[in-house]
């Protein structure tokens, strides 16, 4: 039972949401003539409970296969997959990215099942000469943050040096996606998550790497610079940002969030970003995340020149003191307080206020009174529907990478997995309280789970009472919470039992603990921010849907097999970046 581990993101607790790199890793590669396709497998799963994965993987006829091991949660599924891959490729590589496999290389190159992994955040040009090597040009050798097996089977690892100081040479151009729903006549095969065609939220990435160090996070400042060879945050300039912006306006009509804080650049930067958003007509509801809370002077700014935009902080805890054992000294909840007002007062859609259990110091009492201070917040701030506040665990991993795993006792934590493996064994335990790769001096598995229960429960009823939820949703929230406990505390008499009975008897319920984990603390619809669908992208997808036809069936009367879909967004040419020391 997975339980509330993704409530507070569009995927279900599957996590079947794929890397935003992977669409700029497919429109890199085909730019440079290669063909990409995305096959989201575990959205296929979700979707046709018959779905046969082997058969499936079976028909794909690829030089090279790629999986990611982004988010840790995917450790298991991720091997799995390779697996099966092998079985019925076995002459064909496999090779894996994304943060997890950064931090795990070595591990992860020794399994049968995996031939290479490229390390770091930007690994478009890398693959690409990976890919030029298994073409016979050039050898293993020379491909920077590269880790694989030599003849003898032993692991080499390359240096990781290529790692670009900006985001300039890549492209976040959906339409690539879309290009390859019409070439492939499959839509299911490359949406993002479950529910996208319902709700059709896209992401745009400011940069890559983050100038903050919160501890328990293993994408924080520490983390890239020991284990990623970033040194510095490289942004996307803000015209090509804004372009990428223009871009997914054009074809979707869904929400647009621009993920990781772009203030993090400076006046300029910002000015900039704003004004291109002002310049494209920026209609589609747009949403912010800020890493520490904005002045009121930045929201007049924001609100002059855009029509309707959100804002998202993750602040953690209501406690300032256990908000700076995170590392996020660099405000306090008065401050916040004050920039929710600024932003409400300015013209803000919506505020989205995100807490967390788990993180270090913090005690099941500390996460109860999070939840006695939302309540006191609504009500100071006149019960303001526009303002969201979730609270959900940190859960089920503590980052790899981050200092708290990589010091766990000076934070309070003790680890029960370090390697991949260990992870590997965790995922396939019973419930998400036995699946935590951490415990917490501060409070036990089991008392956290129950603090977050708690919490989610008020937070439900303090919305209801507030009219920030309805009623109904309300009701169903509450249900579900309570189901879930009562079904935590039979996994946990399960588990107390004879170990010969434990697998027949989790079966018995695992059709429940599906049900029960797909939401917990909210509706995923609390997530969801209103859009509408216009004629304009309508006529931009039929458009689309002409000229790539066209160009499928004039390559297939050439005797092309499919041609090379690029990015009408000309990105920068590519330049070789100021290579950064090894890391
Ligand atoms: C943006 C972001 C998100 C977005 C992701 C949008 C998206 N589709 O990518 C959202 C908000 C949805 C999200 C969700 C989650 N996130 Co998050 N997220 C981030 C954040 C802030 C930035 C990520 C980033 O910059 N990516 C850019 C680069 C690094 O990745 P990329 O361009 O997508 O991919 C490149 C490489 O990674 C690599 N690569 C990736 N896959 C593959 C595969 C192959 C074959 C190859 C060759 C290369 C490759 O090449 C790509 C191109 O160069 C980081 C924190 C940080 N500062 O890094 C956390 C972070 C990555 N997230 C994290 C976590 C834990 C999660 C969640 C599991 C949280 C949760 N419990 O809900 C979910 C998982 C969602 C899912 N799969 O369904 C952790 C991951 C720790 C770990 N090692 O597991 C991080 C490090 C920090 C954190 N705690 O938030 N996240
Ligand atoms: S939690 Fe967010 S702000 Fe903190 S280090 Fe990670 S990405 Fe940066």
């Amino acid at each position: 039972m997975f339980g509330p581990v993704s409530d507070m993101v569009p995927s279900t607790p599957i996590f079947e949401m794929y890397p935003l790199g992977f669409t700029t890793l497919a429109e890199y590669l085909e730019r440079h003539g290669l063909r990409v396709r995305i096959v989201n497998l575990a959205v296929l799963m979700l979707n046709r409970p018959d779905f046969d994965v082997e058969a499936y993987l079976r028909s794909l006829d690829a030089r090279v296969y790629g999986i990611d091991l982004h988010w840790l949660p995917h450790c298991h599924g991720s091997i799995e997959v390779a697996r099966l891959v092998k079985k019925v490729h076995p002459d064909a590589p496999v090779m894996f990215g994304g943060l997890s496999s950064s931090y795990f290389h070595e591990e992860l190159a020794s399994y049968d099942c995996v031939d290479f992994v490229l390390r770091g955040d930007s690994t478009e040009e890398p693959a690409r000469m990976l890919l030029e090597v298994l073409r016979g040009k050039g050898s293993l050798d020379e491909v920077p943050n590269l880790t694989w097996k030599d003849a003898s089977g032993a692991v080499q690892v390359n240096p990781l040096s290529w790692v670009p100081s900006d985001m300039n040479s890549i492209s976040l151009d959906y339409s690539f996606n879309m290009k390859s729903v019409i070439r492939y006549r499959d839509m299911m095969g490359v949406v993002p998550f479950k529910d996208w065609l319902k709700y059709p939220v896209c992401a745009s990435l400011t940069c890559r790497g983050c100038t903050h160090d919160c501890v328990t996070c293993g994408g924080s400042a520490y983390s890239f610079r020991e284990h990623f060879g970033r040194d510095k945050v490289a942004f996307r300039d803000p015209d090509l940002l804004v372009r990428d912006i223009e871009h997914i306006q054009r074809y979707i009509p869904g929400p647009m969030f621009v993920l990781n804080d772009f203030l993090q650049a400076g006046r300029t930067y910002t000015r900039d970003f704003v004004r291109g958003l002002e310049r494209i007509k920026m209609k589609n509801p747009i949403g912010f995340e800020f890493f520490k809370p904005p002045h009121e002077e930045f929201y007049e700014f924001l609100d002059a020149h855009l029509p309707d935009w959100s804002v998202e902080i993750s602040v953690e805890s209501h406690d300032d003191g256990v908000r700076a054992a995170f590392g996020k000294s660099h405000y306090t909840m008065d401050q916040v307080e004050e920039t929710v007002r600024a932003a409400l007062n300015n013209g803000c859609s919506r505020f989205d206020l995100y807490f967390m259990s788990g993180i270090p110091t913090q005690t099941a009492e500390s996460v109860r009174q999070t939840a006695h201070y939302i309540g006191e917040l609504y009500a100071r701030l006149g019960n303001d529907p526009r303002l969201l506040c979730f609270i959900s665990p940190m859960a089920p991993f503590l980052d790899p990478g981050s200092r708290a795993f990589d010091d766990p006792a000076a934070h309070g934590y003790t680890l029960r997995a370090r390697t991949l493996e260990e992870h590997r064994q965790r995922m396939v335990m019973p419930s998400w309280k036995h699946i935590m790769n951490y415990e917490s001096a501060a409070m036990s598995p089991d008392e956290m789970a129950e603090a977050t229960y708690d919490a989610g429960l008020r937070v439900n009823r303090i919305k209801a009472e507030a009219g920030i939820v309805d009623a109904a949703t309300a009701a169903r929230t509450e249900a579900r919470i309570t189901e879930a406990r009562v079904a935590m505390e039979r996994i946990d008499r399960i588990m107390e039992g004879p170990e010969l009975t434990h697998d027949l008897a989790l079966w018995a319920l695992k059709e429940e603990f599906d049900r029960l984990s797909e939401s917990t603390v909210c509706e995923k619809s609390e997530l969801n921010w209103p859009h509408s669908v216009e004629l304009k992208h309508v006529a931009s997808a039929a458009g689309l849907l002409v000229r790539e036809s066209a160009a499928n069936l004039f390559a297939r009367v050439r005797g092309e097999i499919v041609p090379p879909a690029t990015s009408d967004q000309h990105p920068r040419p590519v330049v070789q970046p100021a290579v950064e020391p090894e890391g």
